[in-house]
């Protein structure tokens, strides 16, 4: 399998595929961290992942108002109208979220409550909330969506692979994630950026750009602080 970590190129795939190949090794440090190997190599050191799941619940909170201000956008800016339903279906799996948080922290004793959240999760969530206004465009913030879904998917479905060795009790986690259809979800959500971006502007295309790449510094910071590397 090792011939996949090849970056495809020349095959026209349009603006995403021109940063992935440029971004090259900062998208795999954010979809193939140490934390996620270690999930996937069975050596997980179980207070990393519990302060992950604390941390991370602490995170969706947040992330749902940016989510809705990307609905808001799209209803706005959108000429496409099954972009909203999209973006809604990404707001029902942020609902059940919440409550899976819930539960799975009563089961770690993570008690989200009382936790409170460290520095890249408040520059994460900073970051978030520096797209949510009117300012930035649709374009710019469902790109930020985007990548945002796709590093969770990509890093806990390499969790699931044949022969890998995923603890029994996480394995929750990384269907979560990692399941065929929020992988689904995430290509609609890529097919939406890739339409929007093939008609941007060099302005937001750089907006953009720098997003996506924001994002990707931002979950490897994540990762960091889960994995202790404060
Ligand atoms: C830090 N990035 C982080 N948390 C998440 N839950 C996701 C992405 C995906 O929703």
């Amino acid at each position: 399998m090792e011939g996949e970590e090849e970056v495809k190129s020349g095959n026209g795939g349009g603006v995403i595929q021109t940063w992935l190949n440029r971004h090259h090794l900062l998208y795999t440090k954010a979809t193939k961290h140490p934390f996620i190997l270690s999930i996937r190599d069975g050596t997980i050191d179980i207070s990393s992942f519990k302060r992950w799941l604390g941390q991370d619940s602490i995170f969706v909170r947040e992330f749902i108002p940016f989510v809705a201000s990307v609905l808001l956008k799209a209803w706005r800016e959108s000429e496409d109208g099954l972009d909203i339903e999209v973006i809604l279906g990404g707001m029902a799996s942020l609902n059940d979220e919440i409550s899976w948080f819930k539960k799975e922290g009563s089961k770690w004793d993570v008690l989200i409550s009382g936790i409170s959240p460290q520095k890249a999760n408040q520059d994460y969530c900073s970051f978030l909330e520096s797209l949510m206004g009117s300012e930035v465009g649709y374009t710019v913030a469902i790109t930020a969506f985007w990548a945002i879904e796709a590093v969770y998917q990509e890093s806990f479905s390499l969790c699931l692979q044949d022969g890998t060795k995923t603890p029994a009790e996480l394995m929750d986690t990384c269907q979560r994630w990692g399941n065929n259809s929020f992988g689904q979800y995430c290509q609609s959500l890529q097919r939406i950026a890739s339409r929007r971006l093939e008609k941007a502007s060099e302005d937001i295309l750089r907006k953009a750009e720098e997003a996506f790449v924001y994002v990707l510094d931002h979950e490897v910071g994540f990762w960091n602080m889960s994995y202790g590397e404060l």
